[in-house]
């Protein structure tokens, strides 16, 4: 009875079929029936399933796959931008049927229909059959009436599917069941361009099936370190274990009992609406830059980039942050950072249009805040630069305080900067570049390009174990007198440095405050305030 109070939820697991090269072919229709890869430096690492025939497999070594297929058409992707484009319109597309979306990597997202079930059981009554296929058994009713829901989960997810294919002309997988694991298990079952339903009488012995532990969702390679010290290799070993062997392993009962629950397909995990991103960065490594110039340029390189994807995410950021490896005599390569304020009138909409002297301001700071680090007047050793935006705010030009800010020597730049050519730049770039757009949640993990995947199960494992979330570096922020409102913060008798760590959205309210006492006052005390006051009254 306590077992099926957990079967309420309605969750789908989606997931798009060999995503990479799906997007790939909407440019070349014509090679939809050849085999096809998207290969990152020497690994192709994902196929078409044409190619999964000839028994390509995802992350293998491109030598070997042309062993296996000599024909097999290779395309270069290691420019994600187009890619994560296509994600993003995914995630919009799923957004409409429901609110919950939690997007896991690039092609995967659970959606919490549980409210939709309902809704739809409301209105009409009539029993349908299950939509695709399903892992239990269906006659066998479960008495909380979950069988019903779950084909109604079904003809959802189908029709999800279909419009995911008629309007952004992707095929994909759907797991349906009463919680995310099942739903991510069942979706594997079946594919590509199916989906399945996971009933709880069939969860345990299909578990049971999947052999190593670490094919359930969840059990990363620590865990699947620690069960191993106890000869527990397979999920049906775990489900058999003795949880007082697990308690002692783990030397927690909850850890142990969360871990023995999975293998049983026992999982309370919510569906966390997405969020943005805490930050957007870029990290660019090398053997060696001992140049002002070639940091220079690499910056350049990595700031157009960066720019494009501040472009998609559409807020405007408030900080800036440099980060470098050094590579001192005889010392062990350790990472530094530095940030800044930066002034929100660099940003224009659309980033294509951002002004030069914008873009070469960025780079003054950037410049500035390497040297903060690196003393360029001796010689240098750098192996890794990398650049990040972050405190960000929603962008509201027109109407933003930013905009009442805007100097007047940003407006009257000619030059502009089209996106055009920032992609031939990026295109340009040969280093290994990795996304590091760390996220207040485990739901984006982007995957790194030209990175080999060692164990493609254990990559796949992102529930609830392996959160690797950056935490806002608590460095002291270097006010570059850069920053408007920080100009303004001065005459506010607050101490600087503590208003520069505080969040975006505080210090402009702390700022709005300010200027509400002021308008009380009935006192201005210079234009640009004048000009927020005037914003705060437009708005209030
Ligand atoms: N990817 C990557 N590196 C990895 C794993 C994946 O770059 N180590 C990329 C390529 C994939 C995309 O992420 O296209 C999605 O990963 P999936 O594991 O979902 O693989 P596919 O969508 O390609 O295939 P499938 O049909 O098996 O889902
Ligand atoms: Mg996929
Ligand atoms: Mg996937």
């Amino acid at each position: 009875m306590e077992e099926e109070k957990s079967h309420l939820r309605t969750i789908i697991h989606i997931d798009i079929d060999c995503f990479y090269a799906q997007v790939e072919l909407q440019s070349a229709p014509n090679l939809v029936n050849e085999p096809i890869g998207i290969k990152q430096k020497n690994i192709v690492v994902t196929c078409n399933y044409v190619a999964r025939q000839y028994g390509i497999k995802k992350c293998m070594l491109i030598a070997d796959a042309m062993k296996l297929c000599p024909k097999i058409i290779l395309f270069n992707g290691e420019d994600l931008y187009k890619y994560r484009q296509a994600s993003n319109q995914i995630h919009s597309l799923l957004k409409t049927f429901v609110n919950d979306v939690e997007k896991l990597g690039f092609d995967e997202n659970y959606l919490d229909v549980t409210e939709l079930v309902a809704e739809r059981l409301q209105k009409n009554k009539t029993y349908t059959n299950p939509v695709g296929h399903y892992i239990g058994n269906f006659n066998n009713a479960c008495s909380c009436g979950c069988h019903v829901r779950l084909v109604t989960g079904s003809e959802i997810a189908f029709e999800i599917r279909q419009k995911l294919k008629r309007d952004l002309d992707f095929t994909s997988c759907c797991g349906i069941s009463y919680n995310k694991l099942l739903a991510k298990i069942a979706c594997s079952a079946h594919k590509p361009n199916q989906q399945t339903i996971m009933f709880p009488n069939g969860a345990i012995k299909y578990l049971s099936t999947l052999g190593d532990v670490a094919m359930i969702p969840g059990i990363g390679f620590k865990t699947k370190e620690s069960l191993l010290s106890i000869n527990i290799k397979t999920v049906k070993d775990l489900q058999a274990a003795d949880i007082k062997a697990l308690n002692k392993v783990f030397k927690n009962e909850e850890t142990a009992m969360t871990v023995k629950n999975l293998s049983i397909g026992i999982c309370t995990s919510s569906v966390k609406k997405s969020s943005k991103p805490l930050s957007l960065g870029l990290e660019c490594g090398a053997q060696k830059i001992s140049l002002e110039l070639d940091v220079k340029q690499k910056f350049e390189n990595l700031l157009h980039r960066l720019l494009i994807l501040v472009e998609e995410d559409g807020r405007i950021p408030n900080t800036v942050k440099v980060t470098i490896r050094k590579q001192g005599e005889g010392k062990i390569a350790q990472k530094e950072t530095k940030q800044s304020p930066v002034s929100s009138s660099l940003f224009t909409h659309p980033i294509s249009q951002l002004k030069k002297e914008s873009i070469n301001k960025l780079l003054n700071i950037i410049m500035d805040l390497f040297k903060k680090i690196v003393n360029v007047s001796r010689p240098f050793h750098v192996t890794l630069l990398g650049l990040s935006f972050s405190k960000f705010h929603e962008k509201h030009l027109n109407s933003s305080i930013a905009s009442f800010l805007l100097k007047k020597g940003d407006l009257s730049v000619q030059s502009t900067t089209n996106l055009k050519s920032i992609e031939n730049f990026v295109e340009a770039v040969d280093e290994k570049m990795i996304i590091c757009s760390k996220v207040d949640s485990d739901s984006e993990v982007e995957p790194s390009p030209k990175k080999p995947k060692l164990d493609v199960s254990l990559s796949q494992i992102k529930l609830e174990e392996e959160k690797n979330v950056s935490s806002p570096s608590k460095l002291k922020v270097e006010s570059l007198n850069l920053n408007e409102d920080l100009e303004l913060t001065k005459n506010m008798n607050i101490d600087q440095d503590t208003f520069n760590e505080l969040p975006y959205d505080i210090q402009q309210e702390i700022i709005r405050e300010y200027n509400i006492k002021y308008l009380k006052m009935k006192h201005v005390p210079c234009s640009k305030q004048s000009l927020i006051t005037s914003y705060c009254i437009s708005n209030h």
